[in-house]
């Protein structure tokens, strides 16, 4: 089987692309147009006889079509990703994750060829704080940030195609991925670079908002087993019950370093920030028996640590370029 995987240099791509060639026989062709969120350094290592790599933006629908011909299926993950850098300016987004998805359906429906979209728990919207509620494929999108609402927009473009053309389409969203090869802008990757860098971390707010942390490998097995033995037309919710408030991560990493718990700054809120995301995943695990590895989120955060202080080259130039925009961006 021959994949091509979009968003190939990407956190999500990179760590996909390394465990499918470690443990499939497939080829995989990466799509990237290495823009900010890419690192090529992320493939560093791959094995090159079942991987090549392509720059094209999927904004733009010329030569796709002959890019694609030969596949049997592609994963879509190509997405501007980061609710801060939409909030700053929103037209990448559009143009990335609904132009982009509307080119690759496109290309796919003349070409017949399976698509799998990754999208996000942020479609949505959110829940509130101290409710038990939780995400599931029957919830409705109710999107909060320009980013949230251009993967909603992208995941109802999927959900038509299938009903009007008929594509062989599967979709997911998941929760918030952790792991190596994250860029720094996120949550849990910009607090350790923080803490390596003698930097204060900043908790937006009041710290108390609640995310369900995965890790991206769970993420990855799971995307595989749809790929492989999903129902064509359907959506699969991902996550692992890993609910914890943004102040209790940043705590343990405190812990981890070695700092006091106070050792962070409070900073003015993230506009229309989401409160609590929490997923539902009885689906995927009844319907493909998809199950979480069982992991201790500390003992990851400590190996994460590890990764951030291993692999300074990797991160260093975007983080100087990421703080800069934070510092200079009216948010
Ligand atoms: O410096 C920070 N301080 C802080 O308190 C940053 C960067 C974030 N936060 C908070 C905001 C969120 O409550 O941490 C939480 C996580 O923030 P992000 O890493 O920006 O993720 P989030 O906004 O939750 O969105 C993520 O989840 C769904 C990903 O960025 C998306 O790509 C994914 O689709």
């Amino acid at each position: 089987m021959k994949i091509a995987v979009t968003g190939a240099a990407g956190f999500i791509g990179s760590n996909l692309i390394h465990n499918f060639l470690n443990t499939t026989n497939w080829s995989i062709l990466g799509i990237d147009s290495l823009g900010s969120g890419s690192n090529l350094d992320s493939l560093l290592g791959i094995d090159l006889s079942r991987f090549s790599l392509v720059k094209h933006d999927l904004a733009n629908a010329n030569g796709l079509r002959e890019l694609l011909e030969g596949c049997d299926a592609v994963i879509h993950l190509a997405a501007e990703s980061h609710n801060d850098n939409s909030l700053r300016d929103p037209a990448p987004f559009l143009n990335s994750n609904i132009i982009g998805t509307y080119n690759l359906l496109e290309a796919v429906r003349e070409l017949k060829i399976r698509l799998h979209h990754v999208s996000t728990d942020e479609v949505f919207g959110d829940l509130p704080l101290k409710s038990l509620g939780k995400f599931s494929e029957l919830s409705s999108y109710a999107p909060s940030s320009p980013y949230s609402a251009t993967k909603a927009a992208s995941d109802h473009l999927v959900r038509a195609w299938i009903r009007s053309y008929d594509i062989a389409a599967t979709i997911s969203n998941c929760s918030n991925n952790y792991g190596p090869r994250q860029s720094v802008e996120k949550f849990i990757p910009r607090q350790i670079t923080h803490i390596i860098s003698g930097l204060m971390p900043k908790l937006y707010g009041s710290g108390e908002n609640i995310r369900d942390w995965i890790h991206v490998d769970d993420h990855i097995e799971a995307i595989k087993l749809i790929l492989i033995k999903g129902e064509l037309g359907e959506t699969y919710l991902i996550g692992t019950e890993g609910e914890m408030s943004n102040k209790a991560v940043l705590e343990m990493l405190l812990d981890i370093a070695g700092l006091p718990s106070n050792h962070l700054e409070f900073v003015v809120d993230r506009k229309g920030h989401d409160l609590r995301y929490a997923i539902d995943s009885s689906k995927i695990k009844r319907e493909l028996g998809w199950s979480p590895r069982s992991r201790n989120f500390k003992q990851e955060l400590e190996l994460l640590f590890e990764w951030y202080e291993s692999n300074t080259k990797w991160w260093l130039t975007d983080k100087e370029r990421i703080e800069f925009s934070y510092r200079t961006a009216i948010i």
